[in-house]
């Protein structure tokens, strides 16, 4: 279907649809109309030309053998008495929805997992010094982590006396466990003890503490084939395992060795949205989500030798910006501005203004190849696992141990293609300013300073009520909803509400479009008792920690809240809650469900493919709760979906026994107000 016809069979049914119903983002909105204008097909015309299949959508259709696909949806008015609905083998509704859940969750902790691998490989590499293009960098890191591979600091000198270790043998034996984790066939992943003791104590106690992280994803796998476990309860079981491995594990230990080799994050500026690329140079969009490929891009763009190439082909300079979790990545490490989100990766391609569009992994939309070649912009694929048949891309092979060249050869390639823009280029003007890099130990650091790094301040101030509580909100776009919308309502709504939000993903991205990731904006769309932390401690109410291999960073951020004190023993006492607003990808299922059963009430937006099952989305939304102190939620409209997060809050508050400081801080601040007033 053309544009055009989209745009008619719209029309027929219903008032025709204007970009701003798509978006709340006024540089997509103008995007979506170029597009239009130039008869270019994005993601948001297939959204009205095509709906979702309504069994799918309820997560009751099985296609795992030849007999089906098996749909069973739900009957009109739900299921009256005892429920019938079976496929050929007999699988139940509830059977099948679980099954299809696990594989979500199989798939998206794959897809981080493998994502750790490959940066464990090249930590590994490095450490061993056979590759010259990556170091170890951050020694401090290293020897923060080194003990939770079980590799020791110090060594005993003869004397008795205790002396440094090597830093290199250090380095190379944490590669070398932390690689080991993957291929793990008994034990427990090591990192998985980071947990507080009494999360850790009910994980044993449940026998879910992943023995390997490959080993429990497999085994989602072999369970989900044709008879084999078919009873939603211990499907679940088997995604906790999994998903633990992942957000405790895989994640994690990807996040971990990142930071050693690249840098651990502290606070950095930048700039977010379409508006960052230039009109006279060289833009080298980055996509994906591996920081072993961009840091070399961004090492190579920074040469003089192509500087001065650009400069001979008639640009001004080199301009990158990054797109979906890449541009976290770099953001963070290099101030390297955002260049826009999930449902942006076509429309960066619409300025005409992209000289090439790099990508390695994961979120990468094949109809980039297509809006390409609408253009003069050069698609890019870089890895292995990633290539595109649409269009015409070209494919670059990237590897660790001639990174820095591959790296230039691409860079190479992208200023090379400058001279040949065919449309006008059309940048819209928006762009907003941003602080970024809040690493679990930057938070440590800004809030207690060098000399009393601790997550004490934040405590009290949660004890006291001026901060409520703390919501991450993670999480993708979804084309099936008003791009950015959920995301900043739920957002504002937390933050007006004194709730301190930690980000990662598309919603960091969100946030920073939006301008919320200043320190500024406390004053404008914090409640009094955020705001005036914000502005003492001078950090955003809203604060950007990365990538969504980072909601690992949450994690151990819970868990340094924990260890602080005063507000329980473990992460399901915490005033806290998860939301993912727009969420779409398998990633997102297995972080929400790592969230759960690491005991955070966690709530998503758009749709939860389990509505055709209800006795296993009751398990999920309701029974998890006593089980493991978390549980899912579904709320699709936003304002409600981040009241429900705050009354949960409150219920933690309550039960802590803190809820009456809350009200003596706002009192008087209200009785303060009133006095300046008089
Ligand atoms: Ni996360 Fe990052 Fe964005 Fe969603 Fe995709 S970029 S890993 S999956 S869409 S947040």
């Amino acid at each position: 279907m053309t544009t055009e016809e989209v745009k008619k069979a719209v029309k027929k049914e219903k008032a025709p649809v204007r970009a701003q119903d798509l978006t709340v983002d006024p540089a997509s909105a103008q995007m979506i109309e170029r597009a239009w204008d130039l008869e270019i097909e994005t993601i948001f015309d297939r959204a009205q030309s095509m709906k979702p299949c309504n069994i799918g959508v309820q997560g009751t259709c099985c296609k795992n053998c030849a007999q089906g696909p098996c749909r069973l949806p739900l009957p009109k008015g739900g299921v009256e008495g005892k429920d019938t609905r079976k496929g050929l083998c007999g699988a139940t509704a509830e059977t099948i929805a679980a099954r299809n859940f696990a594989r979500m969750v199989a798939a998206g902790a794959a897809a981080h997992s493998d994502h750790g691998r490959g940066v464990a490989e090249t930590f590994l590499a490095a450490a061993r010094k056979e590759t010259h293009d990556y170091h170890i960098r951050d020694t401090k890191k290293l020897l923060e982590i080194a003990p939770d591979f079980g590799v020791d600091i110090t060594v005993e000198g003869e004397n008795g006396e205790v002396l440094d270790r090597d830093i290199d043998e250090i380095a190379v034996e944490v590669g070398e466990a932390a690689l080991g984790q993957w291929g793990q066939q008994q034990g427990e992943v090591c990192t998985v003890k980071r947990a507080p003791v009494p999360r850790y104590e009910l994980w044993k106690k449940l026998g879910v503490v992943p023995r390997g992280i490959d080993r429990e994803i497999v085994e989602i796998m072999h369970r989900t084939h044709i008879g084999v476990d078919q009873h939603y309860e211990n499907i679940v079981e088997q995604c906790s395992r999994a998903a633990i491995g992942d957000g405790w594990g895989g994640s994690m230990i990807a996040t971990d060795l990142q930071d050693v080799l690249f840098g651990c994050p502290y606070p950095i500026k930048s700039s977010a949205n379409l508006g960052i690329l230039k009109a006279d140079h060289v833009n080298i969009v980055i996509h994906g989500h591996e920081p072993l490929l961009s840091e070399m891009i961004v090492q190579a763009a920074e040469l003089p030798e192509m500087v001065q190439l650009a400069k001979e082909k008639g640009a001004h300079g080199i301009q990158l910006g990054g797109i979906c979790c890449t541009a976290n990545e770099i953001l963070m490490r290099h101030g390297v501005p955002l260049c826009g989100d999930f449902l942006q990766q076509e429309l960066a391609i619409v300025t005409g203004a992209v000289d090439a569009m790099v990508v390695d992994v994961q979120c990468i939309m094949e109809n980039i190849a297509n809006v390409a070649q609408c253009f003069h912009t050069k698609v890019i694929t870089t890895n292995p696992r990633a290539k595109i048949a649409s269009g015409d891309t070209i494919h670059i092979e990237f590897d660790e141990h001639t990174a820095f060249e591959d790296a230039k050869k691409i860079v190479r390639t992208a200023i090379e293609n400058f001279p040949n823009r065919s449309k006008p280029v059309i940048i819209p003007d928006q762009k907003s300013d941003l602080v970024a890099g809040f690493s679990y130990e930057a938070i440590n650091y800004h809030l207690g300073g060098t000399f009393r790094a601790s997550y004490t301040p934040l405590n009290d101030n949660i004890i006291n009520g001026r901060i409520r509580g703390i919501g991450g909100v993670v999480g993708c776009n979804n084309a099936r909803t008003v791009h950015n919308e959920g995301h900043l309502t739920v957002v504002k709504e937390l933050i007006k509400h004194d709730v301190i939000v930690l980000t990662t993903g598309c919603n960091a991205i969100a946030c920073a479009k939006a301008g919320l990731l200043t320190p500024e904006s406390a004053k404008v769309f914090c409640g009094p008792g955020l705001a005036e932390v914000c502005e003492t401690v001078g950090i955003p109410p809203v604060l950007h920690m990365g990538s969504c291999v980072d909601n690992s960073r949450i994690l151990m951020a819970a868990a340094e809240v924990v260890k602080a004190g005063g507000l329980g023993n473990d992460i399901s006492d915490l005033p806290a809650a998860g939301s993912a607003p727009e969420w779409m990808s398998e990633k997102a299922i297995s972080i929400g469900h790592y969230f759960v059963v690491s005991g955070v009430y966690t709530v998503f937006g758009v749709t939860l493919p389990v509505s055709g099952a209800p006795v296993f989305e009751n398990y999920l939304y309701k029974e998890l709760e006593d089980i493991y102190g978390g549980m899912w939620d579904l709320v699709a409209d936003p304002y409600e979906h981040a009241h429900k997060m705050i009354a949960h809050i409150d219920k933690k508050r309550k039960a802590l026994g803190i809820d009456k400081a809350r009200e003596r801080v706002l009192f008087d601040m209200a009785a303060r107000r009133d006095l300046e007033a008089a």
